[in-house]
């Protein structure tokens, strides 16, 4: 994994601040390590220097979401990878990306769901009630060959297209966690007709429905109750790498005026010299789900932050988080090992959070 190590130096250049106590890690990467404009008809993958996002909106032969940008983060190094999925509690995450074009685009705040990018004589059709598009963030999902240790910024885009000349068929895509715990495609779920919940809706500095102008900075507070987050963040964690995708659905045609967003690139050098490129911070817990604490006494700096044992300071922490309904009680989704939400917070605190502790507990 020899791409990984140097990536890695590449983080600490670029001024990785990497802070743990106990096994709390809180990781800020000032800069992407890769990303990739995901479109067909790409010349030049992973090394452009701007990356446009924009919609073919229920265009036969071509994703819905049709220009992607796929942005990676190396985090292999900083966090001890190779533990198991289970051994990655994410409290938070946040993505940064900056807009290369000045006032092309509109701003939408919020989710706009399939049924307004309709045709409006479709009986699912519903109206946009804001102006704009919003830029959404989702997981990514790879095709075989393909798989997170295997792709690259430079990868080819896909294999045999299922409709020519490229839908349904590139290596990365955004995705989604379906209820059977598999990560799906959601490129086409305008044509697919279905709703995906995003882990973030980018967040700007203008009024909803203005034109942004050129160097925004967009903010993705990952929305930690999103299908699939928490497992997406253990499983990059796992491997030492975290991507995600930026998608946006302003439908592009062809010699037309732009109207979607074009972000920078870390390849981007005066981007780059603006602090311009994509950004990252990462709250995640390492280690036993039923380590939560390094002390009982709530004066001892040692108090909540996990210390890599469990023992009795982590039972009584644990009653406590779980009577007050404090977000770190919610441990798993299901009581039962076969479950695939076993293990995963699902946003309630009950009783099978409490079971579940008692096993991880047990467990050590
Ligand atoms: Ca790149
Ligand atoms: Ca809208
Ligand atoms: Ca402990
Ligand atoms: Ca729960």
């Amino acid at each position: 994994m020899s791409w990984r190590i140097g990536q890695a130096a590449m983080i600490a250049a670029a001024g990785l601040v990497a802070t743990a106590s106990g096994q709390l890690f809180e990781l800020q990467y000032d800069q992407a390590d890769e990303d990739r404009w995901n479109y067909a008809f790409n010349a030049t993958p992973g090394v452009r220097t701007i990356s446009p996002t924009f919609g073919a909106n229920l265009m036969d032969g071509f994703d819905d979401y049709d220009a992607q940008l796929v942005i990676g983060f190396v985090t292999e190094g900083d966090v001890p990878n190779g533990l198991g999925e289970g051994r990655y509690h994410v409290e938070s995450l946040t993505m940064r990306a900056y807009v290369a074009n000045d006032e092309q685009f509109a701003y939408d705040p919020t989710y706009d769901a399939f049924g307004t990018y309709l045709d409006a004589n479709d009986p699912e059709f519903t109206p946009d009630e804001d102006p704009g598009r919003p830029v959404e963030m989702y997981l990514v999902g790879y095709r075989p060959p393909f798989d997170i240790e295997m792709w690259m910024e430079t990868t080819a885009f896909g294999g045999p297209p299922v409709v020519p000349p490229a839908q349904g068929n590139r290596f990365i895509f955004a995705g989604t966690l379906n209820d059977s715990g598999e990560v799906i495609d959601i490129s086409n779920r305008l044509k697919e007709r279905f709703d995906a919940r995003p882990l973030a809706v980018g967040r700007t500095d203008v009024a909803p429905g203005a034109l942004v102008p050129v160097d925004s900075e967009f903010v993705f507070e990952a929305d930690l109750c999103a299908p699939g987050l928490r497992e997406h963040v253990a499983a990059g964690l796992d491997a030492g790498v975290l991507r995600f995708t930026l998608g946006s659905l302003q439908p592009a045609t062809q010699g037309g005026d732009v109207n979607y967003p074009i972000w920078y690139t870390r390849e981007n050098g005066l981007a780059q010299l603006d602090g311009l490129i994509a950004k990252l911070e990462v709250r995640v817990r390492v280690g036993s789900a039923a380590d939560l604490t390094g002390s009982g006494d709530p004066n001892d700096p040692g108090y909540g932050v996990p210390n890599g044992a469990v023992d009795s300071d982590d039972f009584f922490f644990f009653l406590d988080l779980f009577a007050s309904g404090d977000a770190r009680a919610d441990l798993t989704g299901s009581s039962n090992p076969n479950d695939p939400s076993y293990g995963q917070a699902n946003c309630t605190i009950d009783a099978d959070d409490f079971f579940f502790f008692l096993d991880a507990f047990v467990e050590g």
